[in-house]
């Protein structure tokens, strides 16, 4: 495949309410997407990157930056464009996963519409649809969280993550856990907010019958990890320490991670994504698939990647309307607490010309 341009376009979408977590708080999604321009097709990428580098080292004008100056001067060289060369012929870049799967799928994206083949197909997806759950931010009071929580199980999300910090843990899990009854499925993610010396805290979480705890410690203390986790019984699944099929080879045989949390940007690109599904099914080790707050973009790519064997757990992939108004794509639906898998060549959604000009904030364009 030839590529004839890649564009940079900056966009920004109000929440329709704000996201907390133990790391800061988003009032918008401010993305960056990556168009991939051949003389037949287009295909589109979403970098997950935040604009600040608080979830992980990179953020959206890094990421665009490491893009413009190296990643798509790099991919310029192939002779031949292929997604499945875009991986190697970046490997020389270091760090920068999240502006690497963005240029990756872009790739794949336009490759697959001109193979006219879906991307969950080429994946290996097994599942028409695939189930959703939501995560919940932390709030101002409990009462608060309940309302929230209800709100979310009455549209159909087949399982809840609360999102917890100190001073924000033992006490909304048990109300939850109360107001819900044990049935509900429950796990909660601290991103990396404690430290092994809470241990005997966190213990006191054991009786509410989590699915798992995600992300406890910090990133890279992969030995903390499995040490807290002889002393709880909740699983521990992992999230920003996984960036690599390495690391989760590691994190399993350390007995870190009980549970992987896949997140293709995180680990640089949906390819990379499968290998770890395929590291983890070998090890009989459930994943799930993670959000980043994804515009319609992001949510259809995920959508396929969830749609493969080992992704036993319910992930992170919910509606459009659970963060967004107004989608820059047509907007992913949930129904009955199920995602459909796009059928459509590539991803199968494209932006809205109309939306995507509403949100957008600044483009740029690399001719090749
Ligand atoms: O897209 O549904 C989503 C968000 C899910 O909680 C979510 N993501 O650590 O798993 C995580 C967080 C990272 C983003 S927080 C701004
Ligand atoms: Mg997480």
């Amino acid at each position: 495949m030839k590529l004839t341009r890649i564009e940079l376009h900056w966009v920004r979408l109000p929440l329709v309410a704000p996201f907390r977590t133990s790391f800061g708080v988003e009032y918008d999604r401010e993305a960056l997407l990556v168009k991939a321009v051949t003389p037949d097709v287009v295909g589109w990428g979403e970098c997950v990157a935040l604009p600040q580098p608080l979830y992980s080292a990179e953020y959206v004008d890094g990421a665009a930056d490491a893009l413009i100056r190296f990643l798509v001067p790099a991919v310029s060289a192939l002779p031949d464009v292929t997604a499945a060369a875009v991986g190697a012929a970046l490997t020389a870049v270091k760090g920068h996963p999240m502006a690497k799967a963005a240029l990756e799928i872009a790739i794949l994206d336009a490759q697959l519409r001109q193979a006219n083949m879906p991307l969950a197909d080429y994946l290996g997806a097994v599942r028409p649809a695939v189930p959703s759950g939501v995560s919940v931010g932390i709030m101002a009071s409990i009462p608060e969280l309940l309302d929230a929580v209800d709100g979310y199980l009455a549209a159909g999300y087949q399982r809840i993550k609360l999102k917890i910090q100190p001073g924000w843990d033992v006490a909304p899990v048990r109300a939850v856990r109360e107001h819900l009854g044990d049935a509900v499925p429950l796990q909660v993610d601290a991103n990396g907010a404690y430290t092994l010396a809470d241990a005997v805290h966190l213990a006191r979480l054991d009786p509410f019958e989590l699915l798992m705890i995600e992300q406890p410690l910090v990133e890279d203390d992969l030995r903390g990890h499995a040490a807290l986790a002889r002393r709880l019984r909740t699983p521990i699944c992992l999230d920003e320490s996984v960036t690599s099929p390495a690391r989760a080879v590691e994190a399993i045989e350390s007995g870190a991670a009980a549970v992987i949390n896949i997140k293709p940007g995180r680990v640089g690109g949906y390819l990379q994504a499968r290998r770890i599904h395929d590291i983890c099914a070998a090890h009989g080790v459930p994943v799930w698939v993670g959000g980043m707050l994804e515009t319609g973009i992001g949510r259809a790519a995920n959508l396929a990647l969830a749609a493969l064997p080992n992704f036993s757990l319910v992930g992170d992939v919910s509606a459009s309307d659970r963060f967004f108004a107004r989608d820059i794509t047509p907007p992913i639906t949930m129904r009955d607490g199920w995602i459909e898998v796009p059928t459509g060549p590539g991803i199968g959604v494209e932006p809205d010309d109309a939306a995507l000009k509403e949100a957008s904030v600044r483009s740029e364009w690399i001719d090749l």
